[in-house]
């Protein structure tokens, strides 16, 4: 299989489904199986062209479940929703995981960790034959932000990725499977996120489909709260969202990976609208 392509001209719209008791955007509100299923199958209808069921939270300062809990987080709620037809991308860091997913269903591999965490990873991605979505990736969620050290994000970002998708290649991974995602929120603090946003053309540049997932994330958050006040909630965040989707349409992305479907739909739909005008 290669990375399925959307016919608009659009990004494709990945829905998240994330079966944690701990997110930090839907924290536990699709921890249950059924909830989980019942939440992909309405992303589905609202338009969601993939969706990605993780069952790890990747909040800073998470601790990691074990392989057998995340298995079992998972493998049903994939199981369901690609009986149902949809395309289902699983996000995890443990090739286990990721072949267990791949026999129950999935058509896609989402790991933040580009194949860093799990040595495993590459050659079982490579063997299953589907996309592998490789995001820039500093260390596990325990100690990222101490890595967000960066003189210039986009270059620094685009050079790590570079050297991730030339080892994944050399491990077996087939170029036209291969998606970059230059990683935000993951040892980047609010600044390097918003710089990344604004050179994501570079990124683009690197030549592979690119992933963006700004979806809720606290940078976004923190528009319009107070100086020094909490970030705005993440429920609070679809707005943002919408903008940073926009503007990745236009820079030429592959897909959004979002948690609200219809404010994303419409932000594409006025990228597109504006693309054409004449
Ligand atoms: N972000 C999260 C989880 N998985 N996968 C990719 N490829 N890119 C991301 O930016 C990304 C991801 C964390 O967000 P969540 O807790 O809302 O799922």
């Amino acid at each position: 299989m290669i990375v399925p392509r959307s016919t608009s001209g659009l990004p494709l719209v990945m829905g998240v489904v994330n079966v944690t008791p701990d997110s930090f955007s839907d924290g536990g509100e699709w921890f249950e199986p059924e909830a989980a299923i019942a939440h992909g199958r309405d992303l589905l209808a609202e338009g969601a062209d993939i969706l990605d069921v993780g069952g790890e939270s990747t909040r800073p300062g998470a601790e990691r479940p074990s392989v057998q809990e995340e298995l079992r987080r998972v493998l049903p709620v994939i199981g369901e929703l690609a009986a149902m037809g949809a395309t289902v991308s699983v996000d995890t860091m443990r090739a286990e995981v990721a072949v267990r997913a791949v026999e129950a269903g999935a058509a896609v591999i989402n790991d933040v960790s580009g194949g860093l965490a799990d040595p495993e990873m590459a050659s079982v991605a490579a063997e299953a034959g589907v996309p592998f979505i490789a995001m820039h990736w500093r260390g596990h969620s325990r100690d990222m932000q101490d890595k967000a050290v960066y003189a210039d994000v986009a270059a620094e970002v685009c050079a790590e990725l570079t050297v991730r998708a030339e080892q994944l290649r050399a491990q077996g991974i087939a170029a036209e499977n291969l998606v970059l995602d230059p990683g935000f929120g993951f040892s980047k603090l609010a600044s390097h996120n918003w710089s990344l946003l604004r050179h994501l053309d570079q990124v683009v540049g690197l030549g592979y489909p690119v992933l963006v997932g700004t979806s809720r994330k606290a940078f976004l958050g923190r528009l319009g709260a107070p100086e020094g006040a909490a970030p705005r909630p993440p429920l609070e965040r679809d707005a943002a969202t919408a903008a940073t989707s926009f503007h990745a349409a236009l820079a030429g992305v592959w897909a959004v990976r979002v948690h609200q479907v219809p404010s994303t739909l419409d932000a594409l739909r006025v990228a597109a609208a504006l693309k054409e005008a004449p």
